[in-house]
């Protein structure tokens, strides 16, 4: 298996703790993609991932899978013991509910407001985002905004249970966790009096997959 991303970046963050959690590093090569050289905007990777993001999981037999949930059901259930993406229905639920509320109101709204209101990776990625729009900052704060509200809609969570979706550590987690990595590359600070958010990263950077992730 080969997986395309570019090491330290948030969203191949959320799959390499995925590959540390679940011993399968050494199963994969990877492919480095310069995203600050737009590479992912090229045709080649275009053809891999038409959305032209990483991370993409390339399986042996050619299949390309991108989106980082995706990928992580395809590596969670290869050994039937799927730990990070629920085993009862119950689980299952919760852990797609809390990670698709951690896409949509902390990571991806970062990723608008850095792409879209800070220069972002520089200017050779800055022509696919969308330069002459006169909205674009405005757009942009806006998701700002709406991250520092997740944040805190997390940090609520976070005072109730251990893990974002429960009494486990789960996918959520590394949704939450991609976010906040993406938070201090964007230089948004979480708010200080969200203590249950910033105990629970810096629980999460004790776990070995975080702390090392593949
Ligand atoms: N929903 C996608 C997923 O789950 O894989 C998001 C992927 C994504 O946005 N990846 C970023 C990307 O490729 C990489 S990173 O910002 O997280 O490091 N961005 C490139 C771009 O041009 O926006």
């Amino acid at each position: 298996m080969k997986i395309h991303d570019i090491a330290g970046f948030p969203n191949p963050f959320r799959v390499r703790i995925v590959l540390a959690e679940k011993g399968l590093a050494s199963q994969i090569e990877f492919v480095n993609v310069d995203l600050p050289a737009a590479e992912h905007k090229q045709s080649a990777f275009l053809a891999k991932n038409p959305t032209g993001t990483v991370p993409v999981l390339e399986l042996d037999d050619g299949t390309y899978i991108s989106e980082c949930t995706a990928i992580t059901e395809y590596l969670d259930n290869l050994d039937g013991n799927s730990t990070l993406t629920g085993k009862t229905p119950r689980e299952k639920a919760m852990i797609h509910m809390m990670q698709k509320r951690a896409e949509s109101e902390l990571i991806d709204a970062i990723g608008i407001y850095f792409h879209h209101a800070t220069p972002g990776l520089g200017p050779q990625l800055q022509a696919y985002k969308s330069p002459e729009w006169e909205g674009r900052q405005e757009w942009g704060q806006r998701h700002r905004d709406r991250a520092v509200q997740g944040m805190r809609y997390f940090d609520e969570v976070l005072k109730g249970r251990p893990y974002v979706a429960g009494e486990q550590f789960s996918m959520a987690d590394t949704t939450v966790l991609g976010g906040l990595l993406f938070a201090g590359f964007a230089q948004i600070a979480v708010p200080p009096e969200c203590t249950a958010l910033l105990e629970w990263k810096a629980r999460m950077y004790e776990r070995p997959s975080v702390k090392n992730p593949a």
